[in-house]
């Protein structure tokens, strides 16, 4: 990573965010265009919208030329359109995301970018002091997101305090190095990335961020939870001696996900790199 104005890639996931995203896109857009001194780029990644999302944001980035558009129609989940985005590394020195509703100021976002040198991940945590929080989660959702962190604290001891705070920031290098670790498509996502990158030995710095929960979250708490936990449990198999040994049952596996829980999976096939939305073709490069 170059010492001075690295170029920064930020992905944002979407899915059916018509209502909540082009006010989003703007504030990044203008914050960054007027204060980031590197090449800003901005992929919103998109699958399965049963409403007009994608063309709110091509009309956002009528404005803003570094805003670009990937879209996959099948159900991958949030973190299977992170999975497909995060191929889209070599663009840049620095791979980040935040969520499309706003949670995360442009300002906060960049506030992680700027504590780089100091780690090969930054994580933005709601959990310690100094974190500031405009608008709390609602009372169940901060029960469930409490049980959740005593679980994955006890499965994979990775003493983070917030793993689920939607804004992260990596080197490119180390996208690169554990992407083939990426699997979990639902919103547990984040463990798998988190785990992976601590494996492979990479240092992940957590800090306070500034965080406002939106409402017209697209979380449906038994649901979502009740996946998130089988996912983490699911990760701590697959990283265990044991995993090859639990092959007679990866039918079941599957049945659970997709028929009984309806949890997104993974774009499969081949390691393909995502393509831009037709109008913007071609534009998206590596640097
Ligand atoms: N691409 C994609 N993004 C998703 C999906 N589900 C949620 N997201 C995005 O993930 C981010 C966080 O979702 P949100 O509903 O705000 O979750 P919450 O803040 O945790 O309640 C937002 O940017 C959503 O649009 C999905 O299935 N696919
Ligand atoms: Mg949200």
């Amino acid at each position: 990573m170059p010492a001075t104005n690295p170029s920064l890639l930020l992905l944002i996931p979407a899915y059916n965010e018509e209502g909540r995203i082009e006010p989003v896109l703007r504030q990044y857009g203008a914050y960054f265009a007027a204060n980031y001194e590197g090449k800003f780029q901005l992929v919103v990644v998109l699958n399965g919208c049963r409403d007009n999302t994608l063309a709110v944001v091509n009309r956002v980035a009528k404005d803003y030329p570094f805003i670009h558009a990937v879209d996959f129609p099948a159900p991958i989940g949030k973190g299977g359109a992170l999975i497909e985005g995060l191929k889209l590394a070599p663009m840049a020195d620095l791979v980040g995301y935040v969520d499309a509703d706003g949670a995360t100021p442009p300002k906060a976002f960049h506030d992680l970018v700027k504590r780089m040198d100091e780690a090969d991940c930054v994580i933005g945590s709601r959990w310690i002091e100094g974190a500031v929080l405009h608008q709390a989660q609602t009372t169940k959702r901060q029960f469930a997101s409490r049980c959740f962190h005593l679980i994955v604290q006890s499965l994979f001891w990775m003493n983070i305090r917030d793993t689920q705070c939607g804004a992260k920031v990596m080197k490119r290098e180390a996208v690169e190095k554990v992407h083939d670790m990426l699997r979990i498509a639902d919103m547990a996502f984040d463990i798998n990335l988190l785990f992976a990158l601590r494996r492979a030995g990479y240092r992940i710095l957590e800090v306070p961020t500034e965080w406002t929960d939106q409402i017209g979250s697209k979380v449906v708490l038994g649901k979502t939870s009740l996946t998130m936990l089988l996912s983490a449990i699911r990760l701590r198999l697959i990283y265990s001696p044991f995993y090859g040994w639990l092959r007679p049952f990866r039918p079941l596996e599957k049945w659970v996900y997709v028929k009984l829980l309806g949890a997104p999976q993974p774009l499969q096939g081949p390691k393909s790199r995502p393509k831009a939305d037709s109008r913007k073709e071609g534009e998206l490069q590596p640097k």
